[in-house]
């Protein structure tokens, strides 16, 4: 018992402490759209918290307060009562009413992060194919390719503008794959036929790994990419002397 209580102290210490920096060992999303993701978790988890705090206190208190005493006669029963309304309708309305307001925070989130600008800063191309990813700049006249998948390959990289709205028009030209940036805090499948269209609007600079999430056969664990999130006049660069290097090439 003591044991698992000195075990069980870090684990709540470091509970207590993302709690208080309101993260809550969440990642913080590196876009707008993430960031959006980020904020309706934190209100799940606030509204989890006195859900548990109800929860683990009546287990408490009734393990503690009707626990089996000595003097007890070992037949004998609890006081029994049935058809309380207000204790039902409490039960009853007040889950309702949380899980109302959960959905409606996630279907205004949902809205907000799946609207696309009608006039994004960058378009980029995205095609998944088996095993890799091709990343096309329409209108620069660049385009990146995975190199053969293995091991120890490092994914093709994209290049993204701080602070500006990219388009990411999603395809792929075999079977299912799915465009996964966990920092971005956002995931969409790519099915062959179908063009899904989402925009990332980065909010910090780095480079964030990416990877495919939908198992698409043998090579699908190397199918893996990175975004470079550096600001605007260095990507104008960047795809400056990509085109020039490409036209060389
Ligand atoms: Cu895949």
């Amino acid at each position: 018992m003591r044991r698992a209580g000195r075990r069980a102290a870090p684990a709540t210490l470091v509970l207590l402490g993302t709690a208080c920096s309101g993260s809550f060992g969440m990642p913080r999303g590196a876009t707008e759209q993430g960031a959006d993701i980020f904020r309706l978790w934190q209100i799940f988890f606030i509204a989890a918290i006195p859900v548990a705090g109800v929860v683990y206190g009546l287990i408490l208190w009734s393990v503690i307060r009707y626990r089996r005493r000595r003097s007890d006669d070992p037949d004998a029963l609890g006081s029994q009562f049935r058809g309380n309304h207000r204790l039902e309708l409490a039960y009853m309305g007040i889950p309702i009413l949380i899980v109302i307001g959960l959905f409606a925070a996630s279907a205004a989130v949902e809205v907000r992060v799946d609207a696309v600008s009608s006039d994004p800063d960058v378009t980029v191309n995205v095609e998944a194919f088996q095993w890799g990813w091709g990343f096309t700049y329409p209108g620069e006249g660049v385009t990146i390719v995975s190199p053969p998948s293995g091991e120890f390959v490092a994914g093709p990289q994209m290049v993204l503008p701080l602070g500006q709205t990219t388009r990411i028009v999603l395809t792929a030209n075999d079977v299912i794959h799915a465009f996964w940036v966990p920092d971005f805090l956002y995931k969409h499948d790519a099915i062959p036929g179908r063009t899904f269209v989402f925009d990332l609007t980065p909010t910090r600079t780095g480079t964030f790994y990416g990877e495919c999430a939908e198992f698409c056969g043998l090579n699908h664990a190397y199918m893996t990419f990175s975004v470079r999130v550096v600001p605007p006049a260095e990507f104008a660069t960047w795809l400056v002397l990509l085109r020039a290097g490409q036209a060389a090439a």
